[in-house]
């Protein structure tokens, strides 16, 4: 347990800090750390993993050559293809015998991804998990109800070290089942709610069918994470839940959580710089874009043993603010993701992400939350309709009501967007309800 804890208070709220010595350093004390950090990856990859060594070698680059952090743009860039090749332990930067967890990423397409952790690995996982859940509030007063499926997936484990780590109370419940989810928030009185937020909204609705006011609950705070969600749909979270909803997030490539959190003040996630030097490049080019653009994160991880990544593309699309947080951690914040590059929809030349989508769909009374995105091709041209879930104020039996609404809807998308969208309104429930991540998207252009 950390000794050097201390609190600090802020806008009349106490604002706890894990680990203030490190999540306060300044940045010129941050940098020092980093590079000396930054340096000794360099060499174990360089050493043990010969994929970087090729890679370096191609670039004629010696991990010595480092000598100030801005050399990191020199080095080469990790892909989920450099994983995929090196299949399945490839990419470990230590021994079998000092791997003691193995963890991977979901494998929608293709092989999963296979990442492994040292006892140190673990250690400073729980720690940083107890950083970010700390930011969000939670204290060893409380009962974490932790709905991520326990398993290959990182997300459960994740939280879980991190809660106990903190001293809460951890119930393992694993995700799926949801009224018995819900019975053990009423029975065992859970404050702190673990999951994804598609998730969280469908533990909302079943409370909503099955009468339970959620102020009968004991539930205070959301970590939700492990996808891309929107700011209406927070609200939505908090309204529903009776909840502070916080965002997390993490991937298993460079961890999984415990990569960025945000704070009480809810501006961006906190990104763990002691731990992961972030960059922010141009998706197409691969270029370092100036500060406070919007473009790809990029993550070198600089305490990691088992499986150190170097300039990991992630894929996410964000933004990063350097600008001081009133609650005193001086690391830099990342946007709420827009999503993935790879999620990005192509429409008519126009790149929309579910999210904009969502934030609209959110904002209008009568749909639900529950949609999906069906994208299509009619002869050359790409097609996106839009299925959402409207409540009952929408009466299926009156179609002049209907068609004014959906017209309605439609406008609202072409200026949020920029292009055309069909809506289509389905009946109330009749949607999937998720218990992991969402799968918003359905493309039928694919062969
Ligand atoms: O989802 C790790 C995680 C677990 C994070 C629990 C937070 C909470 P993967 O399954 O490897 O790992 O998926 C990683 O999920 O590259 C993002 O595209 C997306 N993602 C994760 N967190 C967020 C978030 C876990 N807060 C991929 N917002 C990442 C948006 C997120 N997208």
């Amino acid at each position: 347990m950390h000794t050097s804890r201390n609190d600090i208070r802020s806008n009349e709220e106490e604002v706890r800090i894990w680990d203030p010595v490190h999540e306060c350093l300044s940045r010129d004390e941050l940098e020092m750390l980093q590079l000396t950090r930054l340096r000794s990856t360099l060499e174990r990859v360089f050493n043990n993993v010969p994929c970087y060594q090729g890679k370096f070698r191609d670039l004629d680059i010696h991990p010595s050559d480092l000598i100030d952090l801005s050399d990191l743009t020199r080095l080469p860039f990790t892909t989920k293809e450099d994983l995929r090749l090196n299949y399945p332990y490839g990419m470990f930067a230590v021994p079998m015998r000092q791997v003691v967890r193995i963890h991977s990423s979901s494998g929608t397409t293709g092989k999963p991804t296979v990442v492994g952790y040292s006892r140190s690995d673990l250690q400073i996982w729980a720690d940083l998990a107890a950083r970010f859940m700390t930011a969000a509030g939670v204290t060893d007063e409380d009962i974490v109800h932790i709905a991520f499926g326990y398993g290959l997936f990182t997300g459960a484990f994740g939280l879980h070290y991190g809660a106990e780590l903190i001293g809460a109370s951890v119930i393992p419940m694993s995700s799926g089942n949801t009224d018995k989810q819900i019975m053990i928030m009423q029975d065992y009185r859970s404050t702190a709610l673990v999951c994804t937020p598609s998730y969280a909204m469908t533990i909302a609705d079943r409370m909503e069918k099955s009468g339970i006011d959620p102020r009968s609950l004991a539930l205070r705070v959301g970590l939700f994470g492990a996808e891309p969600w929107s700011e209406p749909m927070r609200r939505e979270l908090e309204e529903r839940l009776n909840i502070v909803a916080t965002d997390n997030y993490g991937l298993s490539e460079v961890m999984g959580p415990g990569i960025a959190g945000e704070c009480r003040h809810r501006c961006g996630m906190h990104i763990f710089e002691d731990h992961f030097i972030p960059e922010i490049i141009d998706p197409e080019t691969g270029k370092t874009l100036p500060q406070g653009s919007v473009g790809e994160l990029v993550l070198t991880s600089i305490t990691k043993e088992a499986f150190p990544m170097v300039r990991y593309r992630t894929r996410d699309i964000t933004r990063l603010n350097y600008e001081p947080c009133a609650c005193g951690r001086t690391h830099v914040r990342m946007e709420k993701t827009m999503g993935r590059s790879d999620d990005m929809l192509i429409i008519k030349g126009v790149n929309v992400f579910p999210t904009q989508i969502e934030e609209v769909l959110f904002q209008v009374e009568e749909c639900e939350p529950h949609y999906q995105l069906v994208l299509d091709r009619a002869g050359t041209m790409d097609t996106l309709e839009v299925q959402v879930e409207v409540n009952e104020s929408i009466f299926f039996d009156e179609m002049k009501k209907q068609r004014a609404f959906v017209d309605h809807l439609e406008k609202r998308l072409l200026s949020a967007l920029g292009v055309g969208a069909k809506v289509k309104l389905v009946e109330p429930s009749s949607m999937p309800r998720h218990e992991g991540k969402a799968q918003r998207v359905i493309d039928r252009r694919k062969p």
